[in-house]
Parts: C-alpha cells; sequence; structure tokens
C-alpha cells in the first residue's frame, strides 16, 4: 500500500453531530482529524451528523491539517452502508476509520461497498481511499493476521480501541495500562509483519485534571517504544504533545545525523563495526539512525541545518 510516508502522530476525533466542534477542528493544527459518526454520535443524531460530515469534507482541507479522516459505523452496525453512501460523494474523501473491525468479512464488505458506489456515482477516477481498522476486542486480536491481508489495496494501519476492548474482556483500564500490554504488542507486531504504516496507540481519556498531561506523556512514550507511530486523541489540548512525543526528539535526531555522517567514514575505512561514545555501531544501528532523520525530515525538523553543524 502506498502509504509509507504518512504522518499521523495525533488522530483527534471530532463528533460529527457538533458544527461547534467541526468547525474548531478547522483552526487546529493536527496530522490526522478523523470526524466521528460512531460512538460520539447518538442514534437519533446519526442521519443529520452524515451530512454535517460530508459538508466539512466538502470544505477545502484547511492548511494545518494534514489529513481528514472519516470514523463510519461498524460494519456489524448496520449504518456502515448508509455512511459509506455519503460520505464517499465527497471528493476529499481519502482516508476511512473502521471500528469494530473483527474478521476479513468487515474488510471486504467496505472495499466492495466502495467498489459499487464508485463505479455507480461514476467515481473511478477518484485516488485511493485508504482504510485504517480500530482493534477492539479479543475475537479481533485474535484474527489480525486474516484482517492485515483482508484488503491489502485499502489497508493502512491498525488502531487499538481500549475501552471497547476492556468491555469486551470484562477488564477495568488502569494507570499503568499493564492489562492492555499482550493486546497494544500484538497489534503493533502485526501492523509490521504486514507492513502497514500507521500504527495508533488507545486514547487517553484524562485530560483536563491534575497529572493528566504527565500521564499523556508517559502512554506516549511508552506506545512509542512498543512500536506505535501515533495516538488518538479527544481534545484539541492533547494534540501537541501527542504529535511532540510521536517526533524524534532533538536529541535523537543528532544522535542519527552523527552516525549518518561518520557512518560514510567508517565505510571508507572498510569498518562494519565501529564506535561512537562508547557504544558499538553497526547495520541495524545505521539503519535506525537513517529511519529517525527520514522521519525527522517528514516531521518538518531542519534536518539539512543539523547535516551541516556535524
Ligand atoms: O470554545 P470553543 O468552541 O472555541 O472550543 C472548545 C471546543 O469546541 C473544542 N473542542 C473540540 N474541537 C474539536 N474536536 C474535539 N474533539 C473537541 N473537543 C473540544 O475545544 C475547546 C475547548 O473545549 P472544552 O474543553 O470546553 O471541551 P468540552 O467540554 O466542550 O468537550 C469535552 C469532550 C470530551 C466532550 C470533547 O472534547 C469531545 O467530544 N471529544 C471527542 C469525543 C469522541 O469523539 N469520542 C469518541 C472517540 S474516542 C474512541 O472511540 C476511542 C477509540
Amino acid at each position: 500500500m502506498a502509504a509509507k510516508n504518512v504522518l499521523r502522530r495525533a488522530v483527534l476525533y471530532v463528533p460529527g453531530s457538533s458544527q461547534r466542534f467541526l468547525d474548531k477542528s478547522r483552526t487546529l493544527t493536527a496530522d490526522c482529524i478523523a470526524y466521528d459518526l460512531e460512538d460520539s454520535v447518538t442514534p437519533a443524531k446519526k442521519a443529520e451528523a452524515r451530512k454535517l460530515v460530508r459538508k466539512a469534507l466538502d470544505q477545502e482541507l484547511p492548511p494545518n491539517i494534514k489529513e481528514r479522516a472519516v470514523r463510519i459505523n461498524s460494519v456489524g452496525s448496520g449504518l456502515a452502508l448508509g455512511d459509506l453512501e455519503e460520505v464517499v460523494k465527497s471528493a476529499n474523501l481519502t482516508t476511512l476509520v473502521v471500528p469494530k473491525v473483527e474478521s476479513a468479512s468487515d474488510l471486504t464488505f467496505i472495499s466492495d461497498v466502495l467498489a459499487h458506489s464508485r463505479s455507480r456515482e461514476n467515481l473511478q477516477e477518484r485516488g485511493q481511499i485508504g482504510v485504517l481498522a480500530l482493534i477492539e476486542s479479543a475475537k479481533s486480536l485474535l484474527n489480525l493476521p486474516e484482517i492485515c491481508r483482508a484488503a491489502p489495496h485499502l489497508l493502512q494501519g491498525l488502531v487499538f480501541a481500549a475501552e471497547d476492548f476492556a468491555l469486551d474482556m470484562s477488564i477495568t483500564r488502569t494507570p499503568s495500562l499493564t492489562e492492555f500490554l499482550y493486546a497494544r504488542q500484538l497489534i503493533a507486531t502485526a501492523a509490521r509483519a504486514h507492513n502497514l504504516p500507521s500504527t495508533i496507540d488507545l486514547v487517553a481519556t484524562a485530560f483536563r485534571g491534575e497529572g493528566d498531561e504527565e500521564a499523556l506523556v508517559r502512554e506516549c512514550e511508552e506506545g512509542k517504544r512498543m512500536g506505535y507511530n501515533g495516538k488518538q486523541c479527544i481534545h484539541p489540548s492533547q494534540v501537541a504533545t501527542v504529535q511532540r512525543i510521536f517526533s524524534p526528539s532533538d536529541a535523537e535526531v543528532e544522535w542519527a545525523m552523527r552516525i549518518v555522517i561518520a557512518q560514510k567514514r567508517a565505510e571508507e575505512m572498510g569498518k562494519g563495526a565501529w564506535s561512537l561514545d562508547g557504544k558499538m555501531i553497526d547495520k541495524p544501528v545505521e539503519g535506525k539512525a537513517e529511519r529517525i532523520v527520514e522521519k525527522a525530515a517528514l516531521c518538518g525538523m531542519d534536518v539539512e541545518g543539523l547535516k551541516e553543524k556535524w
């Protein structure tokens, strides 16, 4: 799937039934805004939310937002078809977030509906739509290989929905998040094994209280260590912190840049393994350094400036 360089550090949900939130979202800076038609919208507001989201999508992409996605209702809800039929009409639809993906058939359904709607509406010339699949239950977790292989032309990433997972498993979320360790690691590993570029971690549901900012930082750092490259957000106040932590830090970029530059000299001297600051550097470490530099450039950091410095 061609989305290798997509940056989705923060994915901010915006309830699709709230014109106030939809308007506000246009003023924010975020990699990805996900207009929500699912859990933040009551059954009575579903139809209205579809229209509001379609209207929001039809507006020009605000300059500080890289991507707008739509979270539709789950295939099992019976509402997904109506959601898709409405939002697919927007020429600006690029990304769908699909909740409660339990098996391959959920994604083949989406794939079939998209193909059918596009041909019915004569929209075949539009660009490819990408899908992020929400993993929310024990069944989803165990079906990850078939889910990841179901629609390789659509699937761009996996997203962990901790609250629904906790409900499914009858467990309670704790600040340590140890109850989610297996699920978080399995999701990040499955995404990597199937070459899916986006791995989006759980939401921090507490956002206004004392200590919530510190907890958010901890969650982001832990998710990053597990292999996630982004996090779901529910409030604008979370976005800047999330995007900062899911970008390489200045220290990381500096370390990586020194390695990328010194590596050339080591190679000229015929050294596959060499040392920097008392630590061995070899091929995997050089590869890691190259990825950090690429990611920094993607995040808009001044990589060229650093190159000159070193
Ligand atoms: O004063 P202003 O109107 O200019 O701005 C407010 C408010 O409108 C805005 N804001 C948002 N804008 C866009 N998207 C948002 N999600 C959003 N949240 C707030 O920010 C300014 C300050 O807002 P506030 O602090 O007064 O916040 P409220 O008390 O109004 O709202 C708090 C909640 C949590 C209700 C709100 O942030 C929200 O609805 N968030 C999204 C919830 C959601 O989508 N849940 C489902 C996805 S999570 C999930 O399913 C896990 C997998």
